[in-house]
């Protein structure tokens, strides 16, 4: 009776992922080589060191590290794709990891699912789906147990990464900042937009034209979802100098791809929010034509669009808080708008961050004072809400920079607190050893509307006078009056403070 309901539930699952991909049906019992069926990808948590996926992934990163770096099933290869260093030499598939642009989830998508199918092969489990670390679940900012471990049942741990100091020994990662990565995510779900021109209102980040193989864009102004949070999370696990912190080695730990099978969650958990929709096939067909090279579990090169990329994610796996069937969102008209950008606000003089917490005014512009006072008051019923953005510009990140700094925004005199904080500052993925990008350095914002409009309406419709707080955190363990003791400069050109209003065309 019970197997026949779960056969009934399954049936229909197929059904709903064959209608919505473009290949037609998904054939369950003569399935071609092509159609594997729907697996789940379930939460660390439930899991334990017995658990048939931990015991397939431990065997399956065993045999991959034996492989020579040349055999794209290898781990070093599967690694390199990301990031290299100089002396690993050369391959056409190596570092291509997308940051800073608008392809960060979809080329992510795609990796992890490459990486999950040579997983089912080199484990021989062909229901092997990747486990996801939940980190912004309180309670669960703590390195999984199964990863912390350096000998496994007396043996070397596979999943075991020693270049990780602070994670191996189980304390909660960010433990003395206020905020945390609940709040972080907290923050990105409520992003109304995948892509907009300000990465700070951009969910999946900034808008790019079309690579062309081998070229790949970058910036160092990362999106919503890679800015806050995911960013963060490579440097508190990776901490001053281990892999994960670095994106040239970071899929060398074994929790990587578990860190990125949650952030691919949490971009389905996004997708269920009102409104929230992906980038519009109609005007934005260079997102989904964007074509990228992987390697499937033959060992053989696929290049493959993001609109593939989402149609074989959607029918191989799902997550098990799964609400809906991910990729059936419809993508909504968006009416055409023009948005214009003010400066309304800054705190001089403003020159670097440092080891030591610091708290500065922010002063509003006279002239642009009317303005800004207007926006916050009117009635956007039918344009979009004006959007207030804090902006710390033209960080230039040392080549060591052991830590990451808290951001808060609040009313003259009052504390630092979960209310006032706006997001984190990190550094991955922006460290100085890139090239001319990081000349110029780059800018981190954060979308503080809604915190500006609470400080509004608390003060009888009047901004108060506002002051902001920067709060710097040790990656690699230390203590804040260690941290002190420590000499780090991380120079900025401006903190600012800036109104984005919408006009309806
Ligand atoms: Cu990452």
């Amino acid at each position: 009776m019970k197997s026949q309901s779960i056969r009934v539930i399954f049936t229909g699952l197929c059904l709903a992922v064959a209608s919505i991909s473009t290949s037609g049906s998904v054939a369950r019992h003569d399935r071609p080589k092509e159609a594997p069926k729907l697996g789940v990808r379930e939460d660390i948590a439930t899991m334990d060191a017995e658990h048939p996926t931990l015991v397939s992934y431990r065997k399956a990163v065993e045999a991959m590290k034996k492989l020579p770096a040349d055999n794209p099933l290898s781990w070093q290869f599967q690694a390199n794709m990301h990031g290299a260093l100089k002396k690993d030499g050369n391959h056409e598939g190596w570092r291509w990891c997308m940051h800073g642009n608008w392809w960060f989830l979809p080329w992510h998508r795609g990796y992890v699912y490459y990486f999950e199918k040579i997983v089912r092969k080199m484990s021989g489990n062909e229901e092997f789906r990747l486990p996801y670390w939940a980190w912004e679940k309180e309670g669960q900012n703590v390195l999984p147990v199964p990863f912390r471990e350096a000998k496994y049942k007396g043996k070397a741990n596979p999943l075991f990464d020693e270049t990780r100091v602070e994670a191996n020994k189980g304390g909660a990662l960010r433990p003395r900042g206020v905020g945390s990565f609940a709040r972080d995510w907290e923050a990105a779900r409520r992003t109304a937009r995948f892509t907009t021109p300000f990465h700070e209102l951009s969910f999946g980040g900034l808008r790019a034209s079309k690579a062309t193989l081998p070229k790949k864009p970058r910036s160092l102004e990362h999106g919503v979802m890679e800015s806050q949070a995911h960013d963060l999370l490579h440097d508190t696990v990776g901490g001053e100098k281990g892999n994960m912190g670095d994106t040239k080695r970071a899929a060398r730990d074994p929790i990587f791809w578990l860190h990125h099978a949650n952030v691919d969650r949490l971009w389905n958990r996004w997708l269920d929010g009102r409104g929230h929709h992906l980038p519009d096939p109609a005007t934005d067909k260079d997102w989904y034509d964007q074509e990228f090279p992987f390697y499937n579990e033959e060992g053989k090169k696929v290049v493959v669009s993001v609109r593939k990329i989402l149609d074989l994610a959607a029918r191989e796996y799902r997550y098990d808080d799964e609400r809906r069937i991910f990729g059936a969102a419809k993508p909504e008209k968006e009416k055409p708008m023009e948005q214009k950008v003010v400066s309304v606000g800054a705190v001089r003089p403003m020159l670097k961050l440092g080891t030591r917490p610091f708290t500065k005014g922010l002063v509003l512009a006279e002239e642009s004072r009317p303005r800004f006072m207007a926006a916050l008051k009117a009635d956007a019923t039918d344009v979009e809400p004006p959007a207030v953005l804090l902006r710390v510009e033209g960080i230039k990140p040392p080549k060591e920079a052991p830590l990451a700094f808290e951001v808060f925004l609040a009313k003259k005199g009052e504390k630092p607190s979960p209310r006032s904080y706006v997001g984190a500052i990190s550094f991955f993925g922006r460290r100085g050893d890139h090239g001319h990008e990081e000349k110029e350095g780059f800018t981190q914002g954060f979308d503080v509307t809604e915190v500006v409009q609470r400080l509004r309406t608390a003060n009888r419709g009047e901004l108060p006078e506002l002051e902001v707080s920067v709060i710097p955190h040790s990656t690699a363990g230390l203590t804040a009056a260690e941290l002190a003791k420590t000499e780090i400069e991380v120079p900025i050109s401006n903190i600012t403070l800036k109104l984005v209003t919408v006009d309806k065309k």
